[in-house]
């Protein structure tokens, strides 16, 4: 297999609203994310993947993009960006900016156009259907809650959006609107980009005459109804001919609805469409058979281990994994499946870091995961920013599925905006994201966990992560060895072993509060103890103690 940069890297998640505020107006920018690259440089990480700074009204954040060449005025402009670029390329880090191309935002001026009548030039440049039987074209449900349809009174027809009704789909199958893209994707790597994070790319390709949905128990079908669609690898193979294979860049597809067998086609070795992609499996295991996403699901570790072991094995040799637990659109992981009680919030924290990053696959930390920030408190649904999270828990309480108080609590649980606070980085007032008064509120807990507590701090989450990231490039193994998992039936420890030629390593993390024996195997009796959160010094002591994890290396060949 031909070894590529993005393989041996780590990439750092910067979500601008909410990283560092350089003007006092509350919100995250440009000139923020400048002033913090060198904290991003002290992590370790290689790659920043930048969420959308693009012009946007903001309906869902910068993911309605309505100028793909200019800079969100809230943000600042295009010199603060160039200036952002400059800076981090002279810190040797990389910049991945995100590219929302299945739909626009409604002020983007190819929807004005295409809205303002049927012969605009612009009209297919979208997805407009005629009423069917006096209603919606077909039973498709937005990802926000409600159809995935609107009507435009002017023409009499519906227009498609997958998303909010300001982010209408744009029509792939319109040659057109291809080359727009392209170009405009040339642009940005022309002025030296490092790659693009594309976001839910599995969806530009529809199926053929959009046909009606599974609803199962809902009154729509879900927006992944339209993931994998007939022309999907085609067009992801015209842009990586004419855009993507002429630049050494990396690239990473948002793909809801993702297989294995998919990913050995969207994200295979072989280079034609990308480097990697993110599936969806592990996120969804703790969803509610009821309410979905928005509910009260609980995690089976078995299942956990069932299916992040299927992706390692199924895309070995043969495609590239993408690793993470979180991102602006998960809540926090410390709260989701660790434990963020005072007594194991950094243990546990640690173990799900080990637990991820000596996989094999390219490792995503999103900001503030390496210092453990912890979900939002929330007391009532007014304080929620998060239009998927709003949008789905109200249709949830006009069917009946949720009482206000229960909404209160599944926002706690699962919102985005959990992800979307402010960045901890000191103990000063609104925790030194911002002088003025923060968008959304910076989480309570700053004054225990901030970057600056934690970066001074030997043992702290910070340098844990740090450490894991330095092992990673230390080691060939953590990026190239084959994985292995055992104990598979094991209900609280995860346990897994890689290999690479003459070399192995085994990784132990204890999921649960509890107090566990395991014998460690005797070939990795005489191993070195390459990390631990706890303070074991022997691969002897069988004693697994609460939320440890640790990592053994072992030369089991001399090497060739
Ligand atoms: O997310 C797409 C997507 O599938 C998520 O909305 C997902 O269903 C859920 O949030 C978490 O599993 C992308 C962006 O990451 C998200 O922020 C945008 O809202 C969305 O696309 C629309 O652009
Ligand atoms: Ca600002």
């Amino acid at each position: 297999m031909e070894k590529k940069w993005w393989q041996k890297s780590v990439v750092y998640q910067i979500y601008p609203r909410s990283f560092q505020d350089s003007n006092g107006d509350g919100i995250g920018d440009l000139k923020g994310i400048t002033k913090r690259l060198p904290y991003v440089k002290e992590l370790g990480a290689d790659v920043i993947w930048l969420s959308p700074v693009y012009q946007s009204p903001n309906d869902d954040n910068g993911y309605d993009i309505s100028d793909y060449q200019a800079i969100m005025t809230e943000f600042g402009t295009m010199e603060d960006f160039d200036e952002m670029l400059d800076c981090a390329h002279s810190l040797g880090l990389k910049i991945v900016m995100d590219l929302v191309v299945n739909h626009t935002s409604d002020e983007h001026a190819w929807f004005r156009s295409a809205r303002s009548g049927k012969d605009s030039p612009y009209r297919d440049f979208y997805i407009w259907r005629d009423p069917k039987n006096g209603g919606e074209p077909n039973n498709w449900g937005s990802c926000f809650g409600g159809s995935a349809w609107e009507y435009d009174e002017a023409s009499g027809q519906y227009f498609l959006h997958l998303f909010s009704k300001k982010q209408p789909d744009l029509n792939w199958d319109n040659p057109a609107v291809r080359d727009a893209v392209f170009d405009m994707m040339d642009w940005w790597l022309r002025k030296g980009i490092d790659g693009f994070r594309m976001d839910v790319i599995s969806l530009i390709s529809k199926p053929a005459g959009l046909p009606d949905g599974d609803a199962g128990s809902g009154p729509y079908a879900p927006f992944s109804v339209s993931a994998n669609g007939p022309h999907i690898h085609d067009y992801l193979q015209e842009m990586n001919r004419r855009v993507l294979s002429r630049y050494d860049i990396m690239t990473v597809g948002e793909t809801p609805g993702l297989t294995i067998e998919e990913a050995g086609r969207f994200s295979n070795l072989d280079g034609r469409e990308l480097s990697m992609c993110f599936q969806f499996e592990h996120t969804s295991l703790d969803e509610d058979p009821v309410r979905g996403r928005y509910g009260f699901g609980s995690l089976v570790l078995t299942e956990l281990k069932e299916n992040l072991s299927k992706w390692q094995y199924g895309l070995e040799g043969r495609a590239w994994n993408s690793l993470y637990w979180d991102n602006h659109d998960q809540p926090r992981i410390v709260s989701r499946w660790g434990n963020d009680s005072a007594e194991w919030r950094e243990k546990s924290a640690k173990m799900l870091a080990t637990c991820l990053h000596m996989m094999k696959g390219t490792p995503y930390v999103y900001q503030g995961e390496e210092l453990g920030m912890t979900n939002y408190p929330w007391e009532n649904l007014g304080q929620i920013n998060d239009i998927e999270s709003l949008g789905n828990v109200r249709s949830l309480m006009e069917r009946g599925l949720l009482t206000e108080e229960e909404a209160v609590e599944v926002m706690r649980r699962q919102s985005r905006d959990n992800a979307r606070t402010p960045m901890q980085w000191d103990a000063s007032e609104n925790a030194g994201f911002t002088e003025g008064t923060p968008w959304l509120p910076v989480n309570p807990a700053f004054r225990e966990i901030n970057a600056a507590e934690q970066t001074g701090r030997e043992d702290s989450v910070f340098n844990y992560y740090r450490k894991l990231i330095a092992l990673r490039k230390q080691y060939d193994i953590i990026a190239y060895g084959r994985y292995e998992l055992l104990e598979s039936e094991d209900p609280d420890l995860f346990i897994y072993t890689r290999e690479l030629g003459g070399e192995k390593l085994l990784v132990v993390c204890n999921f649960t509060e509890k107090e566990r024996v395991w014998q460690i195997p005797e070939e990795f009796a005489d191993g070195e103890i390459l990390i631990t959160n706890d303070e074991r010094t022997s691969a002897a002591d069988a004693v697994i103690r609460p939320y440890e994890s640790f990592v053994i290396y072992m030369i089991t060949a001399p090497k060739v």
